[in-house]
């Protein structure tokens, strides 16, 4: 595989995949396609050899763009997204068009061209789980976790988006042959994540001297991974995985918001009560927790990055030291969510 197309390459995920794949696979060369939209940023990939890397600005769904580059490739690794629930509740219409369209122009181009084709998907296709103490014994036992079987059941617009692009995907599969595997990761953190997502944008409001702002009462679990995991983890599935299959991805990493928001209070010297409570998110999916058993017994992967407090130091670390990277967008992101009491 000497060459592979990233799609959504400038934006979180994508940058730290292809920063990934410059560091461990020499003989790699990448394209990013990226439309650059609010979310994409040229400085994610800043400082990667220009040999190795190509930033094409483009929309995944201008299909002579999307054809001229796939007949070049020997993979298209798609991470092209609009990935903010929040969004979607406001206008769920970019996320149709790019999560569905988008992806359906991708895998056309892979089908006619026989391109492998890796599809990034995310744990919210599943819906929601109890809370474990909600659970008969306390939730160790059948349906306490996300499973390649799980039921698609998603609940807000962006997660619909992702779940029909998925079912695309398989289809494509089973009728058309198309060389693809799926992966469904939970939430990620760690540096270059867009400051409208939950851990940047308390750690830049800290920064900022804004008070941190938690949704409802801040019981919802999210089954946090490093962005590095999900890199190792997509790579291991790119090039090992069998076709057809789907891949959930996670690093048992499970916390409620309110812990993660104290835990980001205590490692930047606030009182443990220095937050304020908002408004909750429409149809606030509850918990999620990924059961990655399938990915780590086939395929042999395993997460690196599993301290989740030093995590979350480098990642503050991280927002202290670029605050060029953000500082610019912070007072629009927050008028934006002001006018929704948020
Ligand atoms: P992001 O919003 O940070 O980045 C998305 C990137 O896609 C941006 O660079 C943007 O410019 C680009 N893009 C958007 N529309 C485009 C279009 N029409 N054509 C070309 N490029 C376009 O998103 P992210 O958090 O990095 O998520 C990346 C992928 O991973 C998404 O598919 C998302 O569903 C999935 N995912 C995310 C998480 C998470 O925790 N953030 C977890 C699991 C899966
Ligand atoms: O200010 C906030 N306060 C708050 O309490 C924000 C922005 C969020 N929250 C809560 C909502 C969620 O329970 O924090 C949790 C995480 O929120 P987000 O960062 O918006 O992530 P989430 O909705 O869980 O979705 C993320 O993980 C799965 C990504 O954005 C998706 O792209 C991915 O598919």
């Amino acid at each position: 595989m000497k060459n592979i197309i990233v799609t959504g390459g400038a934006g979180f995920i994508g940058s730290n995949f292809v920063h990934y794949v410059v560091n461990n696979h020499p003989e790699v060369h990448v394209t990013v396609l990226d439309k650059l939209t609010y979310a994409g940023n040229r400085e994610n990939l800043a400082g990667l050899p220009a040999d190795r890397v190509e930033l094409v600005v483009g929309d995944i769904c201008d299909a002579p763009l999307v054809d001229s580059l796939v007949q070049k490739a020997d993979a298209v690794v798609h991470y092209a997204a609009e990935s903010h629930n929040d969004n979607s509740l406001k206008d769920p219409s970019p996320f149709i068009q790019t999560n569905i369209i988008g992806s359906y122009t991708l895998i056309e181009a892979c089908r006619k061209y026989n391109v492998r084709y890796h599809h990034v998907s995310t744990d919210e296709v599943y819906g929601d789980l109890p809370l474990r103490e909600d659970l008969p014994g306390h939730g160790e036992g059948v349906g306490e976790k996300f499973t390649p079987e799980t039921r698609y059941n998603p609940s807000s617009p962006y997660s619909s988006s992702k779940a029909s692009s998925d079912l695309l995907v398989r289809a494509w599969v089973r009728s058309f042959g198309l060389q693809a595997t799926i992966s469904n990761c939970s939430n990620n953190y760690g540096p270059y994540q867009h400051i409208e997502k939950f851990i940047p944008r308390q750690i830049t409001n800290i920064l900022s001297g804004i008070r941190p702002k938690l949704y409802g009462s801040g019981q919802n679990v999210r089954d946090w991974i490093h962005t590095n995991d999900h890199s190792s983890a997509v790579w291991a599935i790119l090039t090992k995985g069998k076709i057809g299959e789907t891949y959930l991805i996670g690093a048992d990493g499970e916390q409620d918001n309110k812990a993660v928001l104290e835990l980001m209070l205590e490692l930047m010297g606030q009182p443990q009560d220095a937050y304020d409570q908002v408004k909750d998110r429409p149809g606030h999916d509850l918990r999620y927790a990924i059961d990655s058993t399938k990915l780590r017994e086939e395929l042999g992967w395993q997460p690196e990055f599993t301290d989740f407090k030093s995590g979350l130091q480098h990642t503050i670390d991280w927002y202290r030291k670029h605050e060029d990277w953000w500082q610019a967008e912070k007072a629009a992101v927050e008028a934006n969510y002001a006018k929704s009491g948020q």
